[in-house]
């Protein structure tokens, strides 16, 4: 146990200043001493190949025009990944910046749910162990999904997933007052065990898409994209400084809730309200 805490130690040291290279050198050489770790799967969801309209003309600019989009066919996880997930995560890669020393997740932060103890690496709350992970920037969560054998949805395929094929402007409903769905935030805290908010289903059955956190998505971010947008499996601009975030968090606005609203924050920003999920490519 000691060996595995002063190992951790180390590994967030050489994270804290930066030091990509040394972590990843620590982490060859103590390979062996630990046992290779699987993903925790959750449940997913298929989504059919179809088509849809993305965007809107009621709201703000960057959401418009509203156009046709062609997707093929994936799975994507019912919820939002846990604490519980990306502290497997964590625990079996053994580092916590990729191989260019960008970091993954926040460790040090209050928001973030894990840290170490003397057992290493944990969930420091147990209440939140099935609540969403957040403090992870857009590299933390790309990394996560490549392990677990997925990738980051696209913009398009997130708001398929949320939206459907009937227009509507919230994922459960074209109107959020339809099941009296305005989450009291105020005290609800910052996050919810995912599914926990029963009524913030998908028009596809896809929990938390209105609430709990925002979602990374893959699309670099870019206000005019929607007006040059291919139709067929769009993946964003080819360059960009910001990447993509969907869907809302910890707002008491309906109107942040919309399945149209897009978001963007720089790659390696990490948040109290960003989390994210994977797809899977049949
Ligand atoms: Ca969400
Ligand atoms: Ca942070």
């Amino acid at each position: 146990m000691k060996t595995r805490w002063y190992f951790w130690l180390v590994v967030w040291i050489a994270g804290m200043y930066g030091c990509g290279q040394g972590g990843n050198t620590v982490a060859v050489e103590e390979e062996e001493d630990f046992p290779s770790i699987e993903p925790i799967r959750g449940e997913t969801v298929t989504i059919p190949s179809g088509s849809f309209i993305m965007g809107s003309d009621d709201f703000a600019e960057p959401e418009s025009p509203p156009h046709p989009v062609a997707l093929n066919p994936f799975r994507i996880d019912k919820f939002e990944i846990t604490n519980r997930q990306y502290a497997a995560y964590l625990n079996a890669i053994q580092r916590v910046v990729d191989a260019d020393g960008n970091e993954l997740v926040d460790i040090g932060d209050r928001d973030l749910q894990l840290g170490f103890t003397v057992n290493g690496l944990e969930i420091l709350n147990p209440e939140a162990t099935d609540h969403p992970v957040v403090e992870v920037s857009w590299y933390g969560a790309t990394a996560y999904c490549e392990w677990a054998g997925g990738r980051l949805p696209t913009e398009a395929e997130w708001e398929y997933a949320a939206r459907g094929t009937d227009g509507r402007h919230y994922p459960w409903a074209n109107d959020p007052l339809d099941i009296g769905l305005l989450f009291d935030w105020s005290t609800a805290g910052p996050t919810a065990t995912v599914g926990s908010h029963k009524e913030d289903v998908s028009f596809f059955g896809v929990s938390d898409m209105g609430g709990n956190v925002a979602e990374w998505v893959s699309d670099w971010y870019d206000q005019h994209y929607y007006k040059t947008s291919p139709q067929d499996n769009p993946r964003g601009p080819e360059m960009g400084i910001r990447r993509s975030a969907r869907g809302g968090a910890t707002s008491p606005r309906p109107r942040d809730m919309r399945v149209t609203v897009r978001r963007r924050y720089p790659p390696g920003v990490t948040g109290r309200s960003v989390g994210f999920r994977c797809v899977y490519d049949p």
